[in-house]
C-alpha cells in the first residue's frame, strides 16, 4: 500500500531534522525541506561622521585680476645738484651803436633837466622844498592811521622834519597845525618814524612830550612849528612828504 510508505518517509525526515538542531550545521538541513526563504528587512541607519581627512593639493583655477595701485608715498629728500651747464655761445651785437648810444646818454640827460625844472616848479609853487625833500598836503584833515594810508597811495610817507629847515618849510606849508609820521605807541616816551627809526632831531613845545592821560603817543605839529604829543584818534592837517 502507498500511504503506510509515504508516513514512514515524513517520519524519517523528521527524526533527521530533530536530530541535527542546536548544532553547528544548523544550514545542513535541505531548504526544500526546512521550509520558505525569509523576507529582506529595511536597511539600517546612517553610521557617525568619519575623521577630518588630510588637506588638498593646491587647485589648477585661473588667477584673480590684478587690484587698484595702492596711495602715493611721501616726497623724498632733494637730490645733490647736478652738473653745470656747458658756457654759452656769446650773444648778438646790441642795437646801440657807440654814437646812439652817446645819443642816447644826451637824450638821458635832457629827460633829467626836464625833471628838474619840474620839480623846481612844484617847489616854487608848494614853498615846501628843503633838500632832497617835497612836502605837499591836499588840505585832508586826518587821524595818523588815514594819512598814513593816503601818502602811502602814492607812494610817499607821513612828513617827519629831519632837520630845521625842514622843519621850517612844514611851518610855511601849513601854516596851522599837521599830523606828523612820528609814534611812541610801541616803547612809552621813545618816538621812531612809521619806520621805527630813532629821531636825529626833535622840537618839542615846552611841557611836551608828556603822555597826557597816559594816551598820548602821535604828535602834531603846532602853528608855531613846535611838537606835541597827542591821542591818535586827534585829526589835523595830513602832510606827505616824497624824496627827489
Ligand atoms: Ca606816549
Ligand atoms: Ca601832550
Amino acid at each position: 500500500m502507498m500511504f503506510p510508505k509515504l508516513f514512514l518517509l515524513l517520519s524519517m525526515v523528521a527524526l533527521f531534522c530533530s536530530a541535527t538542531e542546536g548544532s553547528e550545521a544548523t544550514n545542513s538541513c535541505p531548504v526544500t525541506v526546512c521550509g520558505s526563504p525569509g523576507i529582506n528587512s529595511l536597511p539600517g541607519r546612517d553610521g557617525r561622521d568619519g575623521p577630518k581627512g588630510d588637506k588638498g593639493e593646491p587647485g589648477v583655477g585661473q588667477r584673480g585680476m590684478p587690484g587698484t595701485p595702492g596711495p602715493l608715498g611721501m616726497v623724498g629728500e632733494r637730490g645733490a645738484p647736478g652738473f653745470p651747464g656747458q658756457k654759452g655761445s656769446k650773444g648778438d651785437t646790441g642795437n646801440c651803436a657807440a654814437d646812439d648810444c652817446g645819443l642816447a646818454i644826451s637824450e638821458k640827460k635832457a629827460f633829467q633837466d626836464q625833471l628838474d625844472r619840474i620839480k623846481n616848479v612844484l617847489s616854487f609853487a608848494l614853498g615846501a622844498k628843503d633838500g632832497k625833500k617835497l612836502f605837499i598836503t591836499k588840505g585832508d584833515l586826518m587821524n595818523l592811521d588815514q594819512a598814513k594810508e593816503m601818502c602811502g597811495k602814492f607812494q610817499g610817507s607821513v612828513a617827519v622834519p629831519t632837520n630845521a629847515e625842514e622843519n621850517e618849510a612844514i611851518k610855511k606849508l601849513v601854516n596851522g597845525e599837521a599830523i606828523l609820521g612820528l609814534t611812541d605807541e610801541k616803547n612809552e616816551g621813545q618816538f621812531v618814524d612809521l619806520r621805527g627809526r630813532t629821531l636825529t632831531y626833535q622840537n618839542w613845545n615846552d611841557g611836551e612830550p608828556n603822555n597826557d592821560n597816559f594816551g598820548e603817543n602821535c604828535v602834531l605839529f603846532l602853528k608855531n612849528g613846535k611838537w606835541n604829543d597827542v591821542d591818535c584818534s586827534h585829526t589835523a592837517l595830513a602832510v606827505c612828504e616824497f624824496l627827489l
